[in-house]
């Protein structure tokens, strides 16, 4: 089975699909795209000209990143990232809703840094922004989620926490981590147990 990861180096909802894709044993051509670029293929791949896309063989575009682990956790024969069902399955999707939420709000104070000229840019807006990367923060750091995923790996719910603390980092020099001293330690966890956190890291 040949699949293609439309992405980027530094997307954080690629690293998602990259690291569990390497958790569930299916292999990934990776094609970068440029999300700015209108002759890119990418917005014909998904008309919100967004990545991470996932090409299957026929060339039949799959999205976003919780769609795509979906999909990943079933080549795999399910349960690898993702409970089958019950109460374990709704806690994973929603820790998932919350790093990709942190994701999302981190992303729109790079893109108003980005897009706008320095003029047009709302103080306003990137302090809602902010409030939600805090408060996310704030609940994961008074209850860090339990290590070890449904199969002894990690479920979709730590990739995403993963992803974002990385993200993080990146692009906001790892200013969360002084006040979040728990959350470093579960990082740091995560790291040791999943090398695919390392091997994924944005160059
Ligand atoms: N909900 C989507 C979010 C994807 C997303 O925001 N990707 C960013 C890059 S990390 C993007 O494509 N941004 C370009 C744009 O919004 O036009 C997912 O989970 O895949």
């Amino acid at each position: 089975m040949s699949l293609q990861l439309r992405s980027s180096p530094p997307s954080p909802f690629g690293r998602k699909v990259k690291i569990a894709a390497i958790l569930c044993g299916v292999h990934l051509d990776i094609v970068w795209a440029d999300t700015t670029d209108p002759q890119d293929a990418l917005r014909t791949q998904n008309p919100l000209g967004k990545i991470p896309v996932l090409l299957r063989e026929d060339g039949a575009p799959i999205y976003d990143s919780p769609v795509i682990l979906e999909y990943l956790d079933a080549c795999a024969g399910g349960g690898v990232i993702l409970p089958a069902g019950g109460e374990r399955r709704i806690e994973v999707l929603t820790l998932q809703a919350l790093t990709d939420g942190i994701m999302d709000a981190a992303l729109l104070q790079v893109y108003e840094a980005r897009m706008r000229p320095e003029a047009e840019r709302s103080d306003r807006w990137l302090d809602i922004q902010a409030g939600k990367v805090a408060r996310g923060l704030a609940a994961l750091e008074a209850a860090p989620p339990p290590h070890g995923g449904v199969s002894g790996a990690a479920d979709a719910g730590e990739i995403g926490l993963a992803c974002a603390l990385g993200y993080l980092d990146l692009r906001f020099s790892g200013a969360w981590r002084p006040d979040h001293p728990a959350l470093v330690a579960w990082l740091d966890g995560f790291a040791a147990r999943v090398p695919a956190f390392e091997a994924t890291r944005a160059p």
